[in-house]
C-alpha cells in the first residue's frame, strides 16, 4: 500500500487523532514526508486538522473518488481493488479495461470514471453516467471458468450490489434477472459483463457496474425518467460514494472468492432471496426466440430455469425479460 493510503487508513481507524511520530514509524517515512502527504491530501479536499497534543485528525473526505482513498478502505488481502485507477472522464470504463486486459493486467484491477461519454448497456444501449453523480466502474477478473459459467459472475455482482445498497437506510433493493437492481420498481443499477474466451477457458471477464447514487430527478434523462431512480432519490439523503464504492468492492471480493472456490450455490441462494423474477410469469427475448413461462429457479451454473407452457424446462443464459400479466 502506498504511503498516502496507509496514512488515510490510520486516520480513519482513529477517533481521537494520530501522532506524527506514530505515523512516521508505521508508514516508514520522515516527518517532512508525512507533512507533505498531509498537504497533498488537503489539496485533494480532505479536511485534516493537526494539533500538538492529539496529532492529525481526519474530519471530512471529499466527494471525489481517489484511488489511494479507496485502496485504504479495503482489506489488504482483497483480490478486487488491489489496483485501482480513477479517471475523470472516458467513453466507457469497460473499453478502458479491455485495453488493460489485453496488456496482461492482473485480475482485481478496478477502473472508475467520474463520468462516461459513451457509457453502454447490453446490446449497445446507452448508459447515462453524469459527472460525480454515480459509480461507473469496471472490474477485471480472470476466473477459472468456461464461457457458459460466466453468468455466475453477473449473479455474484448482483448479490454484491444488493448487499451494499441495502446498507443505506430505507433502501430495499431487488434483483431483476439477469442484471438489473431495482428499488421501488425502478432501475438503480445495471451490470454489463463482457468477456474474452477460448473454447476451453475464459481469458478474462470485465464486469461493468453502474450505480445511480446522487442524481436528483433533474439529472435523470427524460427518456428514462419513468424507469430509473437513484439512491438519493429513494433515501432522501446524499450518499458517500467512496464508502459505497468500497462496500461494493469488498462484497464483490467475498462473492468472487466463493465462485472461484466452487461455492457458487451459496451465492445463488442469497440471489434467489432478493430476486423478484422468480415465481413470476415472464417472457424472455433471447436472440431471435421469445420464450414464455414461469421463472422457477437458478441452476448451479447461474442459468435461469423457465418452465414453458408445455411443461418443458428451458435453461436461459441471457436476454431481456418482461413480466407477463
Ligand atoms: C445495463 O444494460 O443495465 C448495464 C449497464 C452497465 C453500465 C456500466 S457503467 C460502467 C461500465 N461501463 C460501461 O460503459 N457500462 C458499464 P441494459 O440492461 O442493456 O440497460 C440499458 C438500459 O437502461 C437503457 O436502454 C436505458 O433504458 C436504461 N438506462 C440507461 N442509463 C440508465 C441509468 N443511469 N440508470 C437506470 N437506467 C438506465
Amino acid at each position: 500500500m502506498k504511503p498516502a493510503a496507509k496514512i488515510l487508513r490510520m486516520l480513519r481507524d482513529s477517533e481521537t487523532g494520530v501522532g506524527g511520530s506514530e505515523l512516521c514509524e508505521k508508514v516508514g517515512i520522515s516527518r517532512a514526508a508525512i507533512w507533505a502527504h498531509m498537504e497533498a491530501l488537503r489539496q485533494a479536499g480532505f479536511e485534516i486538522i493537526a494539533s500538538p497534543h492529539r496529532g492529525y485528525k481526519l474530519l471530512k473526505s471529499p466527494d471525489k473518488l481517489l484511488a489511494e482513498d479507496l485502496r485504504s478502505r479495503l482489506a489488504t488481502d482483497s483480490i478486487i481493488g488491489r489496483n485501482i485507477i480513477v479517471i475523470d472522464s472516458t467513453t466507457s470504463t469497460n473499453d478502458e479495461m479491455d485495453c488493460k486486459a489485453r496488456d496482461a493486467a492482473p485480475e482485481g484491477l478496478v477502473i472508475f470514471a467520474e463520468t462516461q461519454t459513451g457509457g453502454r448497456g447490453r446490446m449497445g444501449r446507452k448508459w447515462s453516467s453524469p459527472i460525480k453523480k454515480g459509480l461507473w466502474l469496471s472490474v477485471l477478473l480472470r476466473p477459472p471458468l468456461v464461457a457458459d459459467e460466466c453468468t455466475q459472475i453477473t449473479i455474484a455482482a448482483a448479490v454484491a450490489l444488493v448487499i451494499s445498497i441495502k446498507k443505506i437506510n430505507g433502501v430495499e433493493p431487488e434483483i431483476k434477472w439477469p442484471n438489473d437492481i431495482l428499488v421501488n420498481g425502478k432501475k438503480i443499477s445495471g451490470i454489463l459483463t463482457e468477456m474474452s474466451s477460448e473454447p476451453d477457458h475464459v481469458k478474462y471477464v470485465i464486469v461493468g457496474i453502474g450505480v445511480n447514487v446522487n442524481q436528483s430527478s433533474d439529472d435523470i434523462p427524460e427518456d428514462i425518467k419513468t424507469i430509473a431512480t437513484s439512491l438519493k432519490m429513494v433515501s432522501g439523503k446524499t450518499v458517500d460514494r467512496s464508502q459505497l464504492a468500497t462496500d461494493i468492492l469488498h462484497e464483490l471480493d467475498n462473492c468472487y472468492k466463493k465462485v472461484v472456490a466452487g461455492r457458487f450455490s451459496e451465492i445463488g441462494e442469497t440471489w434467489s432471496g432478493y430476486c423478484s423474477t422468480l415465481g413470476k410469469r415472464i417472457s424472455i427475448k433471447t436472440g431471435s426466440r421469445t420464450i414464455t413461462g414461469c421463472a422457477e429457479a437458478l441452476d448451479e451454473t447461474g442459468a435461469l430455469l423457465v418452465r414453458t407452457q408445455h411443461g418443458r424446462i428451458e435453461r436461459i443464459l441471457g436476454g431481456d425479460i418482461n413480466l407477463e400479466k
